[in-house]
């Protein structure tokens, strides 16, 4: 068979990261790899960074199936492209894939979508482009039947990074230019209230040894990791940090961590530093204990701040992410800005609560949302969903701007960035900032 793996283009009303971060589409990787093991011909069309337009791609080759991935807030663009396939392509059998796929697969039932995987994607495609009849396979979404347990394939087929190398000089992580990324292991062992990571599959871990093979194979100087928490299991972390030296992989580490580890675990904190780990991105979600119980994170602000000066002591960077709470004042947006600048670099990525679909936040929200979810472009985790208790929601916008512009863009994280990452790096980055502030600003002017 011969596939087209499709990543879209954001909608432009979504406030997406990507003028600060554009990372490679792993997960299609995957796919390609997995069918080309099966004798299938694949290509991969990352719509982000592609300069044709999808019209011209589909009208230059006859596939016969075209795959998409996706976020919640890709949902309404794959429903608009899986259009255009029909169109082009009448006979091009349209698969609908990713995370938001494998929780809400009832989002993406429509009539231009002939299959949405919800469970063992990768198996499952490669069944179907085999010849296996949809309705038969488990992993394909039925109205009504029960989600198979996952089949892990990720130690055997490793992502086919050749599969986007025209594109692959345009993938970065924010300070850090030219990245690659890599998933070790998959879900996370812990339950936050607000967390979609949870939802998507049980934690599982990978194996070591294969990991280390993949590393072996990956150019970039950077690595960003993709587990949902790299320190879930201590002695996995130093087993890691050792197979680093054994194998003599030398590469520049990111990867999600939590406080409650970063605080517990200072010498292995030095270890990950010594074997290249640069960054490390924590949730710690509020300056409020109450709000940390609320969601269930089981760290407390101690902890939090703690563990930032743990890092930064450490000579690595702390990216924060901060959840804002329904019910903020001005008074706590101030609170938060004078507990940020505590920090000698407070980098932080401020979102205003966002009930996932999908997650018990939102089941048992019980209030009103103010986007319906079928507007899934806005529900990007930076627009805000749901009815301010504190201030008018223009008001709540400005504050999330002025918080950011007083603590990681202000002048001193500017002239940080600048001397420790480069011209090019600030320019870049300053590009994206400044296209997400007039985001903002039209929020500010007229909220969605
Ligand atoms: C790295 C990452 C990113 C990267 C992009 C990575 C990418 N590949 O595009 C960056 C940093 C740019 C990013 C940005 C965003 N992200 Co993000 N991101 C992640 C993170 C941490 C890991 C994703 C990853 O790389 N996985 C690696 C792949 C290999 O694993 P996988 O996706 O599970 O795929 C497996 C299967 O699902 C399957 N599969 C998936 N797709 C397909 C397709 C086919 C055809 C087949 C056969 C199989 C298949 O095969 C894979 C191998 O088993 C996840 C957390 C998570 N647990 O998923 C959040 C996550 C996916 N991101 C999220 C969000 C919201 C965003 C943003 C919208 C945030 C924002 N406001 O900007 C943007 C959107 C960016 C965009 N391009 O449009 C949410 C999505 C929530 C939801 N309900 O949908 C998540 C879950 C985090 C969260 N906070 O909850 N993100």
């Amino acid at each position: 068979m011969d596939v087209l793996l499709v990543r879209v283009k954001p909608n432009k009303r979504s406030v997406n990261l990507q003028s600060f971060m554009i990372c490679e589409p792993l997960e299609l990787e995957y796919a390609y790899a997995a069918l080309n093991k099966a004798g299938h011909t694949a290509e991969i069309a990352d719509m982000i960074l592609e300069k044709r337009g999808f019209k011209s791609i589909l009208k230059s080759r006859k596939y016969d199936m075209v795959c998409f991935t996706g976020y919640i807030v890709h949902v309404g663009e794959i429903k608009k492209h899986a259009l255009t396939v029909k169109k082009i392509l009448p006979d091009c059998k349209t698969v609908a894939a990713g995370v938001y796929a494998e929780v809400m697969p009832g989002d993406y039932v429509c009539s231009q979508i002939d299959v949405i995987l919800w469970a063992n994607a990768l198996t499952t495609l490669v069944n179907i482009a085999n010849g296996a009849d949809p309705r038969g396979e488990a992993g394909v979404y039925k109205c009504g039947a029960e989600k198979p347990a996952p089949i892990r394939v990720e130690d055997d087929i490793f992502p086919d990074r050749t599969s986007t190398a025209k594109y692959r000089d345009g993938y970065n992580y924010i300070y850090h230019d030219k990245c690659a990324t890599i998933k070790t292991s998959f879900g996370c062992p812990y339950n936050c209230e607000f967390c979609f990571c949870t939802r998507i599959c049980g934690y599982a871990e990978r194996r070591l040894d294969r990991v280390m093979d993949e590393l072996e194979q990956i150019s970039e100087e950077n690595v960003f990791i993709v587990d949902d928490d790299f320190t879930a299991n201590v002695g996995r972390v130093r087993r890691f940090c050792e197979l680093l030296a054994e194998r003599g992989v030398k590469k520049h580490f990111i990867a999600f961590s939590r406080a409650d580890f970063i605080t517990a675990h200072r010498e292995e904190v030095k270890l990950l530093h010594e074997s290249g780990f640069d960054a490390f991105f924590v949730g710690i979600e509020s300056y409020r204990e109450g709000e940390l119980d609320r969601f269930n994170k089981r760290t407390t602000v101690e902890q939090n701040t703690l563990a930032v000066n743990i890092l930064e002591e450490e000579g690595m960077q702390c990216y924060s992410g901060i959840i804002v709470g329904e019910d903020w004042t001005k008074r706590d947006f101030d609170a938060l800005i004078g507990y940020l600048n505590g920090f000698r670099h407070p980098l932080v990525n401020i979102q205003p609560i966002t009930p996932m679909p999908g997650t018990p936040l939102y089941e048992n929200y019980g209030r009103e949302f103010t986007v319906p979810r079928e507007r899934y472009e806005l529900w990007d985790m930076a627009h805000v969903v749901f009815k301010p208790r504190g201030m008018g929601k223009r008001k709540y916008y400005y504050n999330i701007l002025r918080a950011y512009i007083k603590t990681s863009a202000n002048k001193t994280q500017r002239r940080f960035i600048r001397e420790r990452y480069g011209k090019a790096v600030y320019k870049r980055v300053k590009r994206g900032a400044a296209h997400i502030f007039f985001q903002y600003v039209g929020q500010i002017i007229k909220p969605a």
